[in-house]
């Protein structure tokens, strides 16, 4: 049977706003209170995803979330009608109504961690909804997060659904940015990566100084557990507790993997030795040749890394058994990231083409091209499975564009956070993305 990897990408909400809400990460800090472009920024996502349909890959969509999360900020106190509610949060407390309006469920790798069938105990693709504890704007999106991928994947036959983990800061749970799977061929078992920052409760693991480290090992183990993965089919590893410091918050800014390939800077884990040869011997014993690329630290340093985003890169597989690797523009505008890339697609390795998007508004809070996907293994029955309202076609894409253009702002700062017809705006659009991409109702005000 014929199977895929299916990218699900984030569709970018009309409150994306750049409210300097991730501590850690140096992006989102760096352009905290700049004005945003929410219409441009959905309209950069689009883009990358009819590139990847036109390619002949199967793209789907996510939905972005409800903001301004009006049910959050009553979960703090503020109450009267909503427009009470947005007008009390601004007078008393800015910054809770901040981060109840961030659109960063755009960046979907964050959504949940995903095992696909041939992994699975019970044969079926396993959904682990991420808590995102880390950061209070993000912690309120699993509820929401877990009603879409129920709505998109609703056949219990092929898809299993976990909630997030509990939410405490022992179990930080990311999703698939700490998540990577090496498989032969899609529908074929694989090994399952999953990198952690430290451990809640074993001091041996060292942690980071500066910044905080998102995922823990006690999360990844629980979501290993959840999903039937078998000891021969999992690696843990600990990313670098210094590269975490020098701004790489989630694994997925310093390392990408897909199919047989990693492709990692050097400095990206502790143990690397050690870890490349568990993946090498477990991907063997499943018939599948392991290699990894090592980015060396004085051709791109970390720095580098973290600015340009390369490793937040996607690695696609062409018909032909090479692959593609997807990056943001502000890597060619890096002369010695560009120069890395010309020499890595000419080196006669897998990697053979570089292709360019232009992401810069959600590079600009530190979502690249690889935290704006979800990525779902599936094969041919359980991808007719698929709700087909969010597989994305010719005919999708341009109404989605069409939607975006009808109701999206070109500006928002701050103080527009608090205009009671923003709400208004992004329920009305909501509402209609839902009848487009078929989803029923998800959003707390179709719900309550
Ligand atoms: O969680 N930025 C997101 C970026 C997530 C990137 N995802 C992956 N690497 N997979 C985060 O830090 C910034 C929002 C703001 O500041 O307005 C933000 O949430």
């Amino acid at each position: 049977m014929k199977s895929f990897e299916v990218n699900f990408d984030g569709l970018v909400g009309p409150t994306h706003n750049y409210g300097g809400l991730s501590f850690g990460n140096v992006a989102s800090q760096s352009n905290s209170q700049q004005a945003s472009n929410p219409r441009e920024a959905a309209l950069q996502g689009l883009e990358k995803m009819k590139a990847l349909m036109d390619m002949g890959f199967v793209q789907g969509v996510l939905a972005p979330q409800e903001r301004p999360d009006v049910a959050a900020l009553r979960s703090l106190g503020f109450a009267g009608t909503d427009a009470q509610v947005i007008e009390r949060a601004a007078k008393e407390a800015m910054p809770l109504l901040v981060a109840s309006c961030s659109a960063s469920s755009m960046w979907v790798a964050n959504a949940a961690t995903v095992s696909p069938s041939a992994d699975t105990a019970d044969g079926r693709v396993h959904f682990t909804a991420a808590n995102l504890n880390c950061k209070y704007h993000r912690s309120i999106e699993h509820p929401t997060t877990s009603r879409v991928l129920g709505a998109m994947f609703a056949d219990s036959q092929h898809f299993a659904h976990h909630a997030a983990l509990p939410a405490v800061a022992q179990f930080g749970d990311e999703g698939a940015a700490n998540h990577t799977r090496f498989c032969r061929e899609y529908g074929e078992a694989g090994v399952e990566f999953f990198v952690f920052g430290r451990s809640a409760f074993d001091s041996r693991y060292p942690a980071p100084q500066k910044y905080p480290a998102r995922q823990t090992l006690e999360a990844s183990q629980a979501v290993a557990r959840l999903h039937g993965l078998s000891e021969e089919g999992v690696v843990f590893a600990q990313q670098n507790p210094a590269v975490i410091d020098q701004g790489v918050f989630h694994n997925d800014v310093i390392a990408v993997g897909n199919g047989e390939l990693l492709f990692h800077h050097q400095d990206a884990f502790l143990n690397t030795e050690q870890m490349l040869a568990e993946l090498h011997g477990k991907l063997a014993a499943r018939g599948a040749n392991f290699q990894s690329i090592s980015v060396p630290r004085d051709q791109v340093a970390v720095e580098d890394a973290v600015r340009s985003y390369l490793f937040n890169s996607q690695l696609l597989s062409r018909a032909d058994g090479s692959m593609l690797l997807i990056v943001p523009e502000e890597c060619r505008s890096n002369p010695r990231v560009w120069q890395y890339l010309q020499g890595l697609t000419t080196a006669g390795g897998p990697i053979r083409e570089v292709k360019v998007f232009d992401l810069k508004q959600s590079m600009q809070n530190g979502g690249g091209p690889a935290c704006l996907r979800l990525r779902v293994a599936l094969n041919e029955t359980e991808l007719a499975a698929v709700n087909p309202g969010v597989i994305l076609t010719p005919a999708l894409y341009d109404t989605l564009t069409a939607w975006v253009n009808k109701h999206y702002r070109d500006a928002l700062r701050e103080s527009d956070l608090a205009d009671p017809q923003l709400l208004l705006e992004c329920r009305t659009a909501l509402d209609e993305l839902t009848q487009i991409l078929k989803l029923g109702a998800v959003y707390p005000f179709q719900i309550n």
